[in-house]
């Protein structure tokens, strides 16, 4: 595309919009615009060139870019502009979020604002509230089967009710994070409804087809998503008298991208609930969004291209706004979704770290840090102004989505390997005393994915019916080890609802019919204010996990070095049951903290010498910053207790 062709068409546009697109106070919405218009006319022309409709769906595109800006609250275009001029806000160390569903945590959504006091308890300032919008009572796949999203769903409340917790939580320096389902919507979507009752226009907008032609050529190559609840990537609708594709649920259908008027409404969708005051947007399932013969139809190039059109549509009109990539796909697969051949995060600013959390629960089942190791060595670099979501648990099941390479590398023969994490996390193996629940099991692949609360996976549930002291004291440790990394480890921390006071399985939901058949639902339990209670009285094991967890966030958030600015080195050490990195002050260059996690159940012991080139220790002393005290280094080595870790710094 020649800039020159962008300028004429831009031009053209411009002397095509309404009157009242041509506001003074749309300076900088034309500014933004002639900043990214070549950016998104070549992209648009490289996805839609032979469309005859091209200029018209370009025509509608900015009109709708220019509405949405029009309509954006003052305080929102103030933010924009600040976050503008300090653009590596989000990179700070500051951040520590949460999930949370707020009809498990609260009541709804209104209630969610009387919840915000615990939240900030725990140093919680990011809070991603799981799918609110209108969707179908049963079949609903948690949220994420969306039938009308311009609608908070009546049972969380009102549009106006979240409007009015964006705000609260905006005064209290608090952001908020809200999913926009745009790989697939519900069965009971107008979009949906229209097509089934024949709507050539609404047929169009997903992937139907007359016979099994056209779905069993694309079986050929596509994976199944939930092979064990809907297998399949293809549902038979009786009503339209056609196949539809369905990659996830049966009542989940596939939007059509070939189509740009998805794209134009989809970009609608994010800017309307920009518009509604939330500041960052998890955008669901984002590996799946364009579908093409003979390949996976994941991490296909044009994904790539409709991502980075929306990040400079959402920069022209909500600048301030941030996308979060969901791509729980290969190592190499997820940093492509800041940006593709992009200097700049052109996609998606923060992504899933889905690779350093799977490589966690290794080191977990293993109790040592080979493979963990050798799969951060492996994590590809970031681009700048990108940064990751480190997380232990989800809403999610947990997928071993290692590369075979890293785990033959640390001395493991994959198959065999995932088996034993399988066998190990629903209890099987021998010892285990995880209590996680076999999700997704496909024979075909040997693929293999486990669902289970934290506290439940890591043996804190078997400990504390043995009320074996023992077992209990590993349990947390570990826990806090855990987040102890994702806290240290560069990016945004995101915890999840119940894990600060170590909540267990909740095997109930599995009688309720909806559930039965996805045992997500045990990890998505209702939050146990009583237990939370808890967290206040000593010596409980709520005290224990929460109190700590505190401690490490506050003090996160004054620990300079723990800002994402590509500043982690990992440092090889010949001890494989420890995970050692250095952190560094990247502006200083000076300030630097060692991060030491042992995932070894006995104690453990560290060689300074082995990272003496990059950080040396004055006088054999060193500071151990989270219990404030200075250690003397006996010999150069220091001890880690077991599944326990340590920041230090030099005196
Ligand atoms: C996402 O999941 C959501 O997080 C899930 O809760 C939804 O079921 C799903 O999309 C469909 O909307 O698409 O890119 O359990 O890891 O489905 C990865 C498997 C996804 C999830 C996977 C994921």
């Amino acid at each position: 595309m020649y800039e020159q062709a962008s300028h004429a068409l831009l031009n053209d546009i411009l002397t095509k919009l309404k009157p009242e697109l041509e506001h003074p106070e749309m300076r900088h919405f034309y500014t933004r615009l002639g900043a990214n218009f070549y950016a998104i006319h070549s992209l648009f022309h490289l996805l839609y060139d032979e469309r005859d409709d091209f200029p018209a769906q370009m025509l509608a595109l900015v009109e709708m870019l220019a509405r949405r800006y029009v309509e954006r609250p003052t305080r929102l275009r103030e933010s924009d502009m600040l976050r503008e001029q300090h653009y590596e806000w989000f990179l700070g160390q500051k951040w520590v979020g949460m999930a949370v569903y707020c009809d498990r945590f609260a009541a709804d959504l209104s209630d969610m604002r009387s919840k915000l006091p615990y939240l900030q308890d725990l140093g919680i300032n990011l809070v991603h509230i799981m799918p609110i919008l209108a969707c179908p009572s049963s079949a609903s796949d948690g949220g994420y089967a969306v039938s009308d999203y311009y609608k908070v769903d009546a049972r969380y409340g009102s549009n106006d009710d979240l409007e009015a917790l964006a705000q609260t939580m905006a005064q209290r320096d608090m952001l908020l994070v809200l999913d926009v389902v745009v790989n697939h919507t519900s069965d009971q979507h107008a979009w949906a409804q229209s097509a089934r009752q024949g709507d050539k226009k609404y047929q169009d907008y997903y992937y139907v087809f007359n016979d099994r032609g056209m779905p069993d050529a694309f079986e050929q190559s596509m994976p199944e998503v939930f092979p064990a609840h809907a297998p399949g990537n293809f549902t038979w609708d009786e009503a339209m008298g056609k196949w539809v594709m369905t990659v996830f649920n049966t009542y989940q259908w596939d939007l059509n991208y070939r189509n740009p008027a998805v794209l134009i409404d989809m970009i609608d969708i994010m800017l309307f609930w920009a518009n509604k005051g939330v500041d960052i947007l998890r955008l669901d399932a984002v590996a799946f969004l364009w579908k093409k013969m003979g390949s996976t139809c994941q991490n296909e190039r044009e994904a790539h291209l409709l991502l980075q059109i929306m990040k400079d549509c959402c920069q022209v009109t909500a600048p301030g706004v941030l996308f979060i990539a969901e791509a729980i796909v290969a190592p190499s697969e997820i940093a492509k979704y800041f940006g593709e051949d992009a200097i700049n995060a052109k996609e998606c600013e923060v992504a899933y770290n889905a690779t350093l959390m799977a490589l966690l629960w290794d080191a977990v089942a293993t109790k040592n840090a080979r493979l963990l190791n050798q799969g951060v060595r492996s994590l590809p670099v970031k681009l700048e102004r990108a940064t990751w979501l480190n997380y232990v648990r989800c809403h999610d099941d947990i997928g071993l989505g290692f590369d075979d390479q890293d785990i033959l590398s640390a001395g493991y023969e994959p198959h065999a390997h995932r088996q034993f994490l399988l066998n190990y996390f629903t209890g099987k193996f021998a010892g285990s005393t995880a209590r996680g629940l076999p999700f997704g099991a496909n024979p075909k692949t040997g693929d293999a994915r486990f669902s289970g609360s934290l506290a439940s996976l890591v043996g804190l549930e078997v400990a504390m019916e043995a009320q074996d002291e023992r077992a209990i004291d590993m349990a947390i440790q570990t826990i806090i080890t855990l987040h102890a990394v994702i806290l240290s480890f560069g990016g945004i921390p995101l915890l999840y609802y119940g894990d600060a006071i170590g909540m267990f399985n909740d095997l109930v939901c599995l009688t309720d019919p909806n559930k039965a058949d996805d045992n997500r639902w045990v990890h998505r339990y209702n939050f146990d204010w009583e237990k939370a209670a808890r967290r206040k009285q000593p010596g409980t094991v709520e005290n224990r996990i929460f109190s700590s967890l505190k401690k490490l966030i506050s003090m996160r958030k004054h620990i300079f070095p723990f800002a994402d600015f590509d500043n982690r080195q990992l440092l090889s050490v010949s001890n494989p049951n420890l995970l050692v990195y250095l952190r560094i002050d990247h502006k200083t260059r000076h300030n630097k903290v060692l991060v030491v996690a042992n995932f070894s159940e006995e104690a453990q012991s560290l060689d300074l010498d082995e990272v003496s080139t990059s950080i040396l220790f004055h006088r054999g002393m060193a500071k151990n910053l989270v219990a404030g005290t200075q250690i003397e280094l006996v010999g150069n080595i220091i001890t880690v207790t077991a599944r326990g870790f340590l920041w230090l710094t030099e005196v």
